[in-house]
C-alpha cells in the first residue's frame, strides 16, 4: 500500500462522508490529511514497519482513529470502515465521482434517482435534459457535466506525458539490461514528446524472439493483446498500451522515422521522396531497387535533401519547409538550463525546506534558482502572510552568504487578484528578487476581463513574470479564454517573461502559443513548479514542449548565467 494510494482512499472517504452529510470537521480532517501526504515524502508503510502505530502519530494531521485505519490498509490492503460506507450506496456513485465537475452529492443524486451507473447512460440524460428535474441543475451545469465527460473521455484515451514516459523509460531499462548490445528506443508521439499519448510505441534493432518474451512476461505487463514473431502488444498494470516491433538493424533509422511520425509529417516526406524519384518506407530509402540510407535517422533526411528535424518538431506544421531553408533553429537542450525559477518550499504547499532543496538544486548542477511560494490569499495552498515571507527573505540572505557557487534568488508566486492588482503591497514585492503573478482564482471571467486582469498585472513594476497562463489542468480543467496576442504584446511592452510551466498536468504555455510567443520576442522561462524534489525532474517535460515550440537557448531565461539573469530581473 503506497502513499499514493492510501491517499486515494482518503478522498474517497471523504467524498463519502460528504454524501452521508457527515460533519464538516470530520471531512476536513481527512482532506487536510491527504494534501498534507501528497507532498510528503516518506512512505507510510515504511514507518509503519519501523516503528508501528506510534510512528505514524507523530506525523502531522494523524490522530487515533486514522492511524488504526491506515494500519489496517497496510496490514490487510482493505479498510472494513470503507466498505462501511460503500453500503447501500448505488453502484453508479463511484463512477460518476470520476467525472470533473461532478461531486459527491450530485453523483448520488443522479445515481439515485435515474437509477443508471453507466456513463453513457449519463450523457444520453444530460442530451435529452431529463437531470433538469433535479434541484439546481440548470443549462449551466449540464454543459459543465457534458464538457467534464468529454474530458474524462481524453483521459482514458490520451494519458498525460509525464505519467507515461516514466513507465516506457522503465520497460526500456529492463529489455536492455536482459538484452545487451541492441537498440531500444521509444517512437511515436512520446519521442515527439506531445503533451499526450495513445500509447507507447518502442523499436528494437535486433529479430531475436527472446525480446518479444520477455517483453510480454514484465512485471509492469497486464494482458498480452497480441504476440507474433516481430511485434507484440500489450497493456500495462496501469491500462497504459505498449506496441513493441522489432526490426532489422539495417532498417532502424528508417523505421525510427516512420514509427516517429507523426503520419502526416510522413506523407510530406514520402511525397518529397517520390518527387526525387526515390521511395520511401520504413526500411529505407530506396533509388531503383537499391537502399540508399536505412541503418541511421539522419541519414535519411540528408539524402532527401533536408536539414535534420528533430523529433519534438515533427507535427506537419512548417518544420518541412524550413528544414529545405536549413532554417530548423537549434532548439534548447537540458544541459542549457542553469537553473529553476519556480519552486515551492515548506513554507507554503512544498514538503521541503529550502536548505533540502537547496543542496538537491546544487547535486542537479543548478547554478541559481528562485524559490516561488504562493502568496497570502492563497488559504489552500498555505499562502505566506507577509511575516512569514520576511523570515523567508532572511533565510535565504543567510544561505547566500554561505554558498559560493550557488545563489538563491527570493520568490515569490504572487496571486493575481480578481482586478488584476497582485497579493502583496509593491513595499513587500519590492524586496523580491524574481515575481511570478499567476491566476488561482475566479477563473470564471469573460475572455476580455481575464485578458485585462493580467495585463494589469503586467503593468506592475514589481512583477517579472507570468506563471501558467492558461490555467489549463490537462485532461481535468479547460484553460480559461485569454486574448494571447494582446497579453503578448503586453509582454514585450512592459519587458516582462511569460513561463512554461513544467508540471505535466499544465504545460502551460502550450507549445503553439510558444511558437507564437516566440515569434513576437516575448522572452520565456521554464519552471518546474515543483512541491517536492522529485518533482525537479518536471523540467525534461518543460524543455520538450519548449522545443515543441521551437524555443532555442536564448529564448529561455533560464539558460543565462547568473550574472546575465540578474541583470534581465533588474533591468
Ligand atoms: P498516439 O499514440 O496517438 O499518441 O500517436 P502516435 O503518433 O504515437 O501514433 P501511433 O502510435 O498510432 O503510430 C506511431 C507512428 O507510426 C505514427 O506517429 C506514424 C506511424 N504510422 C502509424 N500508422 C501510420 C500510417 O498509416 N501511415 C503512416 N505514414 N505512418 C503511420
Ligand atoms: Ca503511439
Ligand atoms: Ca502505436
Ligand atoms: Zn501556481
Amino acid at each position: 500500500m503506497t502513499n499514493k494510494q492510501i491517499i486515494e482512499i482518503l478522498y474517497q472517504i471523504a467524498e463519502l462522508l460528504e454524501i452521508k452529510g457527515e460533519n464538516k470537521f470530520k471531512i476536513r480532517a481527512y482532506l487536510k490529511l491527504a494534501q498534507f501526504l501528497s507532498s510528503f515524502n516518506k512512505e507510510l508503510k515504511d514507518i509503519y514497519s519501523e516503528r508501528g502505530k506510534a510512528g505514524l502519530r507523530e506525523i502531522p494531521n494523524i490522530g487515533e482513529g486514522i492511524a488504526k485505519k491506515i494500519a489496517e490498509l497496510i496490514e490487510t490492503g482493505k479498510l472494513t470502515y470503507l466498505d462501511e460506507l460503500k453500503k447501500g450506496l448505488p453502484k453508479g456513485v463511484e463512477v460518476f465521482l470520476n467525472i470533473p465537475g461532478i461531486g459527491p452529492k450530485t453523483a448520488y443524486k443522479i445515481a439515485d434517482k435515474f437509477n443508471i451507473n453507466t456513463i453513457s447512460e449519463l450523457e444520453k440524460l444530460l442530451k435529452e435534459h431529463k437531470l433538469k428535474d433535479l434541484k439546481g441543475f440548470g443549462e449551466k451545469t449540464e454543459e459543465k457535466i457534458l464538457k467534464g465527460i468529454q474530458l474524462f473521455k481524453n483521459g482514458q484515451e490520451r494519458k498525460l506525458l509525464g505519467f507515461v514516459y516514466p513507465i516506457a523509460k522503465k520497460v526500456i531499462d529492463e529489455l536492455k539490461q536482459k538484452h545487451k548490445g541492441i537498440e531500444i528506443t521509444a517512437a511515436g508521439s512520446l519521442r515527439r514528446m506531445k503533451e499526450t499519448v495513445g500509447d507507447i510505441d518502442i523499436l528494437v534493432s535486433s529479430f531475436d524472439k527472446k525480446i518479444i518474451d520477455s517483453f510480454c512476461s514484465l512485471d509492469i505487463v497486464s494482458t498480452v493483446n497480441a504476440k507474433g514473431d516481430t511485434k507484440a502488444s500489450v497493456y500495462t498494470i496501469h491500462n497504459v498500451q505498449i506496441d513493441l516491433r522489432l526490426v532489422d538493424e539495417k532498417s532502424f533509422g528508417a523505421a525510427l522515422q516512420y514509427f516517429t511520425g507523426c503520419k502526416e509529417h510522413n506523407v510530406i516526406l514520402r511525397e518529397i521522396a517520390s518527387k526525387k524519384g526515390y521511395k520511401l518506407n520504413e526500411y529505407g530509402l530506396f533509388k531503383g531497387g537499391t537502399k540508399i540510407a536505412g541503418e541511421n535517422e539522419k541519414e535519411i533526411y540528408e539524402k532527401l535533401g533536408l536539414q535534420f528535424i528533430p523529433p519534438e518538431l515533427r507535427e506537419a506544421s512548417d518544420e518541412i519547409e524550413l528544414a529545405m531553408k536549413n532554417k530548423i533553429p537549434k532548439l534548447v537542450e537540458d544541459k542549457d538550463i542553469k537553473a529553476d525559477l519556480h519552486i515551492h518550499s515548506s513554507y507554503s504547499d512544498g514538503s521541503d525546506k529550502i536548505l533540502d532543496i537547496v543542496s538537491e538544486l546544487k547535486r542537479r548542477g543548478y547554478k541559481y534558482a528562485a524559490i516561488t511560494d504562493h502568496s497570502k490569499s492563497l488559504k489552500v495552498a498555505k499562502g505566506l502572510t507577509v511575516n512569514d515571507l520576511l523570515k523567508q527573505i532572511k533565510e535565504i540572505d543567510e544561505i547566500n552568504e554561505k554558498e559560493k557557487d550557488f545563489y538563491l534568488l527570493k520568490g515569490i508566486e504572487v496571486d493575481i487578484l480578481e482586478d488584476g492588482s497582485l497579493d502583496y503591497p509593491d513595499e513587500i514585492l519590492k524586496k523580491l528578487d524574481f515575481v511570478i503573478g499567476s491566476v488561482h482564482t475566479n477563473f470564471k471571467m469573460s475572455k476580455k476581463e481575464m485578458t485585462d486582469r493580467i495585463i494589469k498585472a503586467l503593468e506592475n513594476k514589481y512583477l517579472h513574470a507570468i506563471g501558467h497562463i492558461s490555467g489549463r489542468l490537462i485532461n481535468f480543467r479547460e484553460p480559461y479564454e485569454i486574448d494571447y496576442e494582446r497579453i503578448f504584446n503586453a509582454a514585450i511592452y512592459y519587458n516582462k517573461a511569460i513561463e512554461i510551466n513544467a508540471n505535466p498536468e499544465r504545460l502551460d504555455l502550450t507549445d503553439i502559443y510558444i511558437k507564437e510567443a516566440l515569434k513576437k520576442g516575448v522572452k520565456l522561462f521554464i519552471g518546474t513548479d515543483a512541491h517536492n524534489l522529485s518533482q525537479l525532474d518536471y523540467m525534461f517535460y518543460g524543455i520538450g514542449c519548449a522545443r515543441r515550440g521551437f524555443a532555442k537557448k536564448e529564448d529561455i531565461l533560464n539558460t543565462y548565467y547568473l550574472e546575465k539573469f540578474l541583470k534581465w530581473i533588474k533591468k
